[in-house]
């Protein structure tokens, strides 16, 4: 792809975190940076490792290749390379990956003298990730309560999971957690048409501005959140979204053992029934 003239323009040097000038450069579209270099060898390694389990497991099958975490009695051991110790190493590489992805989001935002907000955002979906595989199995005494990295085989987990608590669904911050899913595509949904609807309105036509954007929906639902304020909520919902997700599976075990369902029988003790 041709260098687009505002690349020229905004490829500057500086804002490196480490490294200095070291890895200030470019390679084809893609900013390199020491992190860079950090994400391309996490997961050119994580992914190395995952076809080098595929190698030695039974199938070659996209949708069943399943790197499973170590049993239950390995602890918070170590275990052998084939019996959980590649998904130790490739969790390591993942975890390694993210987070240098997020630091390069943070050396580019630095260098356009940008904000913060999308790395900031992506570690929301780092600490989802971290809490399933590395805070969750630390309070539960073994690398074993993590999910098993392949296609179909993560969604038995979760599946499994759900039902050892009986019906999922019952966890309140799981409730939470989708309610923010739900509201974030709502939203977004309503921004992409309002916008849609005023920036693009056929061959010939007027294009809209704000004033039309603020008065549909002070006409349809009596009050406008603004062209700001939309993005400042999206991103809300969206974050509120990961985290109570986050909230949800890290109590499911280390702070409620017992059935979801039954968490919901403070409601019925409240001394105001009596
Ligand atoms: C569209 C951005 C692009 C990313 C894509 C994912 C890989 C994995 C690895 C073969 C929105 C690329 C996938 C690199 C290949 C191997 C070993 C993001 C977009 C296209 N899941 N999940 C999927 C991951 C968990 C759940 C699909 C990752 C938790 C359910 C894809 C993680 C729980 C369903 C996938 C992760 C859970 C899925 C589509 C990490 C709770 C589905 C994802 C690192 C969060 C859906 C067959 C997507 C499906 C699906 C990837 C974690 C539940 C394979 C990388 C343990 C219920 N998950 N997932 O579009 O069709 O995301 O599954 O945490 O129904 Mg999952
Ligand atoms: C973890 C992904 C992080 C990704 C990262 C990046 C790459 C690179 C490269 C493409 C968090 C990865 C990048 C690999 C790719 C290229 C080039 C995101 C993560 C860092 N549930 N449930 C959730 C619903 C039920 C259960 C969350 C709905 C049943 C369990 C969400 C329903 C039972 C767990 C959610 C429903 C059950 C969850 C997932 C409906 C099963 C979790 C979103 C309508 C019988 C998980 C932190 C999320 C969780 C989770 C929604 C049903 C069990 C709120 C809508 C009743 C065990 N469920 N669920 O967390 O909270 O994303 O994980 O029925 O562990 Mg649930
Ligand atoms: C938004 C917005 C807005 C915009 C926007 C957007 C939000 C109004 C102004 C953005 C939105 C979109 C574009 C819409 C579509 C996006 C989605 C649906 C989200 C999901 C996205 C994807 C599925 C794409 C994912 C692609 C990725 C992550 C890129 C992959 C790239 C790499 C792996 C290279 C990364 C480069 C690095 C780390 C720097 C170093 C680079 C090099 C040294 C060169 C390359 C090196 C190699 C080739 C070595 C080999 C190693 C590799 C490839 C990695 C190994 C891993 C493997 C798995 C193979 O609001 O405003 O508009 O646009």
């Amino acid at each position: 792809m041709s260098m687009l003239s505002f690349e020229r323009k905004y490829r500057v040097r500086g804002g490196t975190l480490i490294g200095g000038d070291l890895f200030d450069f470019w390679v084809g579209q893609f900013y390199v940076g020491f992190f860079g270099v950090t994400t391309i060898f996490f997961a050119l390694l994580g992914t190395l490792l995952i076809l080098y389990g595929a190698a030695i497991g039974p199938t070659w099958n996209l949708w069943q290749i399943n790197i499973a975490p170590p049993d239950l009695k390995y602890g918070l051991g170590l275990a052998p390379l084939k019996e959980g110790g590649l998904w130790q190493i490739i969790t390591i590489c993942a975890i390694g990956a993210f987070v240098s992805w997020a630091l390069r989001q943070v050396e580019i935002s630095r260098k356009l003298g940008m904000g913060l907000h999308i790395p900031f955002a992506f570690s929301f979906a780092i600490l989802a990730y971290v809490t399933l595989v590395v805070v969750r199995p630390l309070l539960l005494g073994a690398w074993g309560h993590g999910f098993p990295y392949g296609i179909i085989s993560h969604l038995d987990w979760v599946s499994n999971v759900g039902y050892q608590y009986l019906h999922f669904h019952y966890n309140p911050a799981h409730m939470l957690a989708v309610t923010f899913f739900f509201t974030t595509t709502l939203a977004l949904s309503m921004h992409g048409s309002l916008i849609l609807s005023v920036t693009n309105p056929g061959k010939g036509k007027v294009m809209k501005e704000a004033e039309h954007e603020n008065t549909f929906f002070r006409d349809d639902i009596g009050y406008s959140i603004g062209a700001l304020g939309i993005h400042r909520l999206g991103l809300f919902l969206a974050l509120s979204a990961g985290f109570w997700s986050a909230v949800c599976i890290v109590i499911s075990g280390p702070f409620w053992t017992r059935g979801w369902p039954e968490w919901w029988n403070w409601w019925l003790q409240l001394p105001i029934w009596s």
